[in-house]
């Protein structure tokens, strides 16, 4: 049995993690406990009527603050319950921004607890008191970490051994090459006068290769020229590659 990595989530939502277990690679890796996934609601560890978890902010601004009390609780009764809490991420747009290396990184843990916000924002001291590391999906506004849990959940579950077939396993392991994917055809070759690229139907392998390497290159000094450079840094480019982006005009 592969030490199975366990997630447990803080959210007031838990029911958008039923989607997780719905459909797909990520699903059945679920079903086969290839991982654990836990949810705690923090509302269940409230002891007022109205079950709050959020109040106003010191100092007044818009905007309402989750109080320090239920999360701490319930991330009490996850180390009372499992043992510990491994390590505890909060979603935040203050967070490092995730990413292939740090998804990959996080694996080496057993156990990660996520602590999903809501509302404008957690209270501080839960954060100095408990989290480890913060992490955003990126530059952009959600309603909440819900999301961006489960975008981290998806992409961590994809890496764990067994959860994807050999035939995906291999077409990760060109994505993670650092370099954008090249263009991909099916069938018919014809399809309204639009054809696929000739040397795609030639058979021979190499040539095959350099052109989708090509276009891996040409696609990603389009739209993501800043991979270029990481790729180059990791070490990932070699003379070929830096001679077709000398020709395009790198
Ligand atoms: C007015 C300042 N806002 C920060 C940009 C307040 C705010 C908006 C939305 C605070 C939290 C949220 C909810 N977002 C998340 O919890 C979140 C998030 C995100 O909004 N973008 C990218 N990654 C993430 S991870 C968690």
């Amino acid at each position: 049995m592969n030490q199975s990595i366990r997630f447990d989530v803080m959210t007031i939502f838990p029911e958008m993690f039923d989607i997780i277990h719905a459909g797909g690679v990520v699903g059945r890796a679920l079903e086969k406990q290839l991982f654990k996934l836990n949810t705690w609601n923090p509302r269940d560890y409230t002891t007022d009527n109205r079950k709050t978890v959020d109040d106003r902010a010191y100092g007044g601004g818009p905007g309402m603050v989750m109080m320090v009390e239920p999360l701490e609780k319930t991330l009490q009764a996850i180390k009372a319950l499992q043992g510990n809490a491994g390590l505890v991420v909060l979603l935040s747009p203050q967070g490092k921004v995730f990413n292939q290396d740090l998804a990959q990184d996080l694996l080496s843990h057993e156990q990660i607890t996520m602590i999903c916000g809501r509302y404008e924002a957690v209270d501080q001291r839960f954060i100095d008191r408990n989290v480890d590391l913060e992490i955003s999906l990126g530059d952009f506004v959600l309603s909440g970490g819900e999301i961006a849990a489960m975008a981290i959940i998806d992409t961590m579950a994809r890496l764990i051994p067994g959860v994807l077939g050999d035939k995906d396993s291999a077409l990760q392991d060109s994505f993670m090459e650092g370099l954008l994917d090249h263009p991909h055809y099916t069938r018919p070759e014809n399809y309204e006068n639009s054809f696929v690229p000739g040397v795609l139907l030639g058979g021979n392998h190499a040539i095959i290769e350099d052109w989708r390497r090509e276009q891996s290159l040409l696609a990603t000094q389009k739209s993501r020229p800043d991979l270029i450079e990481v790729a180059r840094k990791k070490g990932l480019l070699s003379k070929k590659d830096e001679l077709f982006l000398k020709s395009i005009g790198t």
